[in-house]
């Protein structure tokens, strides 16, 4: 990004102060970021002792072979004992570790001696069915207790664990039982999913007709919805296919976990690259926990003893593994589960389960953040949001203005908003503010925590000054960073290491503002090059958010022949905003104004939807194909792929 268009960019000068009172009892101070700074090692061996090991590793980073990390190498621990089973042994068994809510109005509270005595059975189950130590294990489910239960319990056996988001088709299941080489499907009936039951086994059957899966040999299924195997369109295969509560539910309730090495594989998760077959990327067991553990611990300012903590992700991302598995178990939180969706049946339903548990910490994504704008702010003020004390956000840069609108409308204008970096890969939290240390930015994700280094370097790897941009490099490696993609050492070295010697790249751009504080800026693919000026299309899009009558914004540049690439914006107005003539001039100008002539979008078009990925990125390359009258690629892994024929409906001087 050039200097002198970043200078015009996004003037955000709005900062907040951590509340005192939170400041004053923090689990953090910044005394934290000094220890790191001075001992780095020493202080991640200092965090591992949250961990309970049956080893104490002696040794805290091997780097010996870079990009190949080993961490805690001598160490043995079990990751269900941390989770689970400590936590009642320090006579905490009572606590509420899930409050289950289901979508119909279900629910279930689980303490931690339940959830022991669950993932004990589980354990014993999945042995009965043959798992050992090392067989992978595909999780297919909804957003039910059983899905952390079975997690737990493929960890306490060693069993790394391959969760698949239960929104996938049976090919994209097909194609990761595939390469995982699972042996074991865990998967339920189906899941309640916008007031209906939606199933989820016969998209298991279709993926095991697939070749290449043929090595999996029992299917365990859960009953969730109780609808008909056959009136779903699936079939029930004996001999391969059992029932969750036929045979877990006659297990012993004991189970001894066995402590494995630090580098045992945890899990695979897979993440979709632009091009290619999806990379596995590979987890391990020391390491991975206490990163988890810690961040979230620091980042949330948890006190498990008086937080209801809520992360709404789903399990089959890696914000579920990290922050609604293995980190708040890790540290005995009481936590909510979550079927649905967010506007099911109503669109006041989150608030309505904020006020409900009296839920403290909230996690959610800045996609959530603005279709809760766009539906207006008379619906959070009709709940009781005051429990609320540490607001995070996770998943794509957040516009300032959504940034403002969750402080305000769900955090009463008083609590801190941690914006969270990081990825499937680093496996847990990057950079972030803390909140009781650091004075925040809206949409800044601003410093790396403790322990973590990371800067902005341009092509040539050089650290950019501060108020300049580039990209966002890793510089040492972490404890929870992945350890390398599944069968495939050469891509991971290639996708990740080989672009900047010895540094992490990470695939985004980003830019250090005056005080060296990092802004995100979309993926790399995400700037726009402009008549010479690198344009960053989450500027543009915050520009427009910040737009009273706009709701949510996705920009994307097309190729155009006077100035390379053209800025095309595609925008969702605020409820009553008239789509009337002067709108994209007005449009137009607020951009201009905001960041300079140069960010000027050449067209602006209102729809009523834009093209997300499951886990709420928004689909840029599809926009683009629209905007450059290109046929649609790959349209699999939208939400709901009917918003791309609404949008070329609205295009037919698309030119
Ligand atoms: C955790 C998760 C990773 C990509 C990442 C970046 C984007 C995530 C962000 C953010 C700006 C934040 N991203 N958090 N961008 N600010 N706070 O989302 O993992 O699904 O692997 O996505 O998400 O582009 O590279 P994953």
């Amino acid at each position: 990004m050039s200097n002198e268009s970043l200078a015009n960019l996004l003037k955000e000068e709005r900062r907040f102060a951590p509340p005192a009172d939170l400041a004053a009892s923090a689990n953090i101070t910044a005394a934290a970021y000094e220890q790191a700074a001075a001992d780095r090692l020493g202080f991640w061996a200092e965090q591992a002792k949250r961990l309970t090991w049956a080893v104490e590793p002696s040794e805290t980073l091997d780097w010996s072979n870079p990009p190949f990390a080993k961490w805690f190498a001598d160490g043995k621990l079990n990751v269900a004992y941390n989770c689970v089973d400590r936590h009642v042994e320090n006579g905490l068994g009572d606590r509420v570790a899930i409050h289950f809510e289901g979508e119909p109005g279900d629910t279930r509270a689980i303490t931690y001696a339940e959830l022991q005595r669950e993932v004990s059975k589980a354990a014993n189950a999945l042995i009965e069915l043959g798992v050992t130590t090392g067989d992978r294990v595909a999780i297919y489910m909804p957003m039910i207790p059983e899905t952390v239960i079975a997690m737990l319990a493929c960890a306490r056996l060693g069993a790394p664990h391959s969760v698949v988001f239960g929104g996938f088709s049976a090919d994209a299941l097909a194609t990761r039982i595939e390469d995982a080489d699972a042996r074991v499907v865990i998967t339920a009936d189906g899941g309640y999913r916008r007031g209906k039951p939606s199933a989820l086994k016969p998209a298991v059957d279709e993926a095991l007709t697939r070749p290449g899966t043929d090595n999996v040999r029992s299917v365990l299924v859960v009953r969730r919805t109780g609808q008909s195997l056959d009136e779903a369109g699936g079939t029930w295969k004996d001999g391969r296919d059992v029932w969750w509560h036929e045979i877990v539910e006659r297990q012993s309730e004991r189970h001894t976990p066995e402590a494995f090495d630090a580098e045992h594989p945890l899990f695979i998760l897979y993440t979709s690259g632009t091009t290619g077959k999806p990379k596995g990327i590979l987890h391990t067991t020391g390491g991975y926990l206490t990163q988890v553990s810690y961040t979230h611990h620091a980042v949330f300012d948890l006190k498990p003893e008086t937080d209801v903590y809520w992360c709404t992700a789903d399990v089959g991302w890696v914000t579920g593994h990290s922050y609604i598995t293995y980190g708040p178990l890790s540290n005995g939180a009481t936590e909510v589960l979550y079927e649905g969706t967010p506007d099911t049946p109503h669109q006041g339903r989150w608030w309505e389960i904020v006020q409900k548990y009296g839920v403290t910490i909230l996690y959610t994504a800045p996609t959530a953040i603005r279709a809760c704008m766009k539906w207006g702010d008379d619906i959070p003020a009709k709940f009781d949001l005051s429990s609320l004390r540490v607001l995070g956000s996770v998943g794509e840069p957040i516009n300032p203005e959504a940034w403002i609108w969750y402080r305000k409308h769900i955090g009463a204008d008083a609590t801190p908003i941690v914006d969270t970096w990081w990825q499937t890969e680093t496996g847990a939290m990057m950079l972030s503010p803390l909140p009781g240390v650091t004075e925040t930015k809206p949409g800044s994700a601003q410093l790396p925590l403790p322990g973590i280094s990371a800067t902005v370097v341009d092509d040539d790897a050089n650290e950019v000054p501060d108020g300049a941009g580039g990209y966002l490099v890793l510089t040492e490696p972490w404890p929870s960073m992945l350890r390398t993609i599944w069968g495939d050492d050469q891509r991971y070295l290639d996708t990740y290491w080989s672009r900047f010697a010895g540094k992490y790249f990470a695939g985004d751009g980003a830019k250090k503002d005056e005080d060296g504080d990092i802004w995100l800026l979309g993926r790399v693919d995400d700037v726009m090059l402009v008549s010479g000026h690198n344009i960053s299309t989450t500027e543009v899009e915050s520009a427009l958010v910040s737009h009273p009558k706009v709701a949510e914004a996705a920009v994307v540049g097309a190729t155009d022949p006077q100035t390379t690439q053209a800025i095309c914006a595609f925008v969702i107005l605020r409820g009553g905003a008239a789509e009337d003539e002067g709108l994209v001039d007005e449009l137009r100008a607020h951009v201009s104004q905001q960041l300079g002539p140069i960010a000027k979008p050449k067209r602006i078009l209102p729809v009523a939807e834009l093209p997300k990925t499951r886990s709420g990125k928004i689909m840029r390359r599809l926009l683009r194909d629209v905007a450059e009258n290109r046929d649609l690629g790959d349209v699999t892994t939208l939400t709901d792929s009917s918003v791309m024929d609404l949008i070329q409906a609205k295009l037919p001087s698309a030119a």
